[in-house]
C-alpha cells in the first residue's frame, strides 16, 4: 500500500514540473526554457534556449553553450559578419534573426545595422557579394576570351580592335584588358619573326638572285614581306659592289684608252664599266686640252705635239686653237709695237711673252716703216735722211719717257 502511495506521489510531481515548466515567459535556474508551440510556430525559436545575454555558467560549473546571438552581442560590424559567414546564413537561411527585426521574418540577408558605405560584398550571400562574384567571374572569363584574339590580331599584325560586342560591361573590360595583353605578346612575338625572315632572307640574296620564299614565311604578309626586304637588301649590295669593280675596271682602261668592254655579262655591269671608262676618257681629254691650251702661249704657231695617240694629238690641237686669251695678247702687243711704244710687257700677259713679244716687234716694225713713209712724203729726196735721223732721236726720246 505504501508503496503504491509513493508511486503515485512521484507521478503526479513529475507531470505537474513539466507543466510547469512549458510555461512561455518562465525561466528554469539555468536561466533557459523550452521553446513555446506559439514562439516555434513564429519562428522565435525551436528548441531550448537561453535568454539576456547567453549562455552561463550553472552553480555546479558545467559550461552551457547559447546557440543564439542577437546583434547586440557583436562588438562590430566585422564580427557580425564574420559569424555570418561562418555559419553560413543568408536571406533564407537566418535561424538566429540577426537579418530582418528580430521578428523571426528574414529581410535581405544584411544582417543586424550595416554601417554606412560598409563594403556589402564581404557579407556571404548578400546580393553586392553575389554580383561581385558575377562580375569577378565576368571579367575573368572576358579577359579569357580577348586574349587569344589579341594574340592572333597581333601576330598577323591587323589593327588593334578590344572591344567586345556582347557581354555584361565587367566581361568587356576583362575583354579589352585579355585582348590588349595578347595584342601586345602576339606583336612582339610577330616582330621577333620578322627578323628572323629578314636575316634569312639576306643569307639566300647573299647567294643567289632567283628570290625562294619559304613555306614558313609565305602565309604570312609581315613575314613575307620581311624576307624579301632582306633577301633584296643582299641582292642589291651584291650587285653594286660587283657595279664597283666593273667601274673601276672601265676606269683603268679608259686612263690606258683601252677600251675593252667586258663580253657575257649584264647590261648594269657593262654600263658601269663604260661609266667608269668615260670618267677616265673625260680626265684624259681634259689633261691633253689643257697641254694644248698651254702650249699656245709659248709657241707662236701649232706644232703637232709628239704623241703616238692620234685622239690624244686631236684633242691637244683642240686645246691650242681654244686658246683665245692668245689672241688678245698677240693684239694688245701688236698694238704697243704700232704706237711706237717702248716695250713693256702687262703682268696679266706674263704667261704669253713670247705671243707679246713677236706681235709687239711686227707692230713696231709698221710703225717705223709709216713713220719713214710719212718723212719721205715731207720732206722729199734729200732732206729725207736728217729726217730719218731726227724721227729716229724723237723715238728714242719717246722711249725713254715711256
Ligand atoms: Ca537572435
Ligand atoms: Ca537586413
Amino acid at each position: 500500500m505504501e508503496k503504491k502511495v509513493f508511486l503515485f506521489t512521484l507521478l503526479f510531481v513529475l507531470l505537474f514540473g513539466t507543466l510547469a515548466s512549458a510555461h512561455s515567459g518562465g525561466t528554469d535556474s539555468s536561466g533557459g526554457h523550452n521553446c513555446s508551440e506559439k514562439s516555434k510556430a513564429k519562428g522565435l525559436c525551436t528548441g531550448y534556449h537561453y535568454h539576456n545575454g547567453g549562455g552561463g555558467s550553472t552553480s555546479s560549473g558545467a559550461t552551457i553553450v547559447n546557440s543564439e546571438k542577437d546583434c547586440t552581442d557583436f562588438a562590430s560590424y566585422d564580427e557580425v559578419v564574420e559569424y555570418w559567414n561562418t555559419k553560413g546564413y543568408s536571406a533564407t537561411n537566418d535561424p538566429e534573426n540577426l537579418d530582418g527585426w528580430g521578428n523571426g521574418m528574414v529581410d535581405d540577408g544584411i544582417p543586424c545595422e550595416v554601417p554606412g558605405g560598409y563594403d556589402l560584398t564581404k557579407i556571404n550571400n548578400s546580393a553586392e557579394q553575389i554580383q561581385h562574384k558575377q562580375e569577378e567571374q565576368d571579367l575573368a572569363s572576358g579577359e579569357n576570351a580577348g586574349y587569344p584574339n589579341g594574340v592572333n590580331d597581333g601576330y598577323l599584325e591587323v589593327t588593334s580592335n578590344n572591344v567586345a560586342s556582347t557581354g555584361s560591361e565587367a566581361y568587356k573590360a576583362g575583354y579589352a584588358t585579355g585582348y590588349t595583353k595578347g595584342y601586345d605578346e602576339g606583336k612582339t612575338k610577330i616582330t621577333g619573326e620578322k627578323t628572323k625572315a629578314a636575316s634569312d632572307g639576306y643569307a639566300l640574296g647573299e647567294k643567289q638572285d632567283t628570290i625562294e620564299i619559304p613555306a614558313l614565311y609565305i602565309n604570312h604578309a609581315g613575314l613575307k614581306q620581311s624576307f624579301e626586304g632582306g633577301f633584296n637588301k643582299a641582292v642589291t649590295e651584291r650587285v653594286e659592289a660587283k657595279k664597283k669593280e666593273y667601274k673601276d675596271l672601265g676606269y683603268t682602261d679608259g686612263k690606258k684608252d683601252l677600251n675593252n668592254v667586258p663580253k657575257d655579262i649584264e647590261e648594269v655591269y657593262v654600263n658601269a664599266y663604260l661609266e667608269g671608262y668615260n670618267t677616265a676618257q673625260e680626265e684624259l681629254k681634259d689633261e691633253y686640252l689643257k697641254q694644248g691650251y698651254e702650249a699656245a702661249f709659248t709657241i707662236l704657231k701649232y706644232t703637232k705635239p709628239n704623241l703616238d695617240n692620234e685622239k690624244f694629238i686631236g684633242w691637244y690641237k683642240e686645246g691650242f686653237e681654244s686658246n683665245t686669251e692668245v689672241k688678245e695678247i698677240s693684239a694688245a702687243g701688236f698694238a704697243l709695237g704700232q704706237a711706237g711704244d717702248s716695250y713693256n710687257l702687262p703682268s696679266k700677259y706674263k704667261n704669253g711673252e713670247v705671243i707679246f713679244i713677236h706681235n709687239y716687234e711686227l707692230g713696231l716694225k709698221e710703225y717705223e716703216e709709216q713713220q719713214s713713209t710719212n718723212q719721205k712724203a715731207a720732206v722729199g729726196g734729200v732732206g729725207g735722211l736728217a729726217l730719218v735721223w731726227l724721227g729716229r732721236r724723237f723715238y728714242v726720246a719717246k722711249k725713254m719717257i715711256g
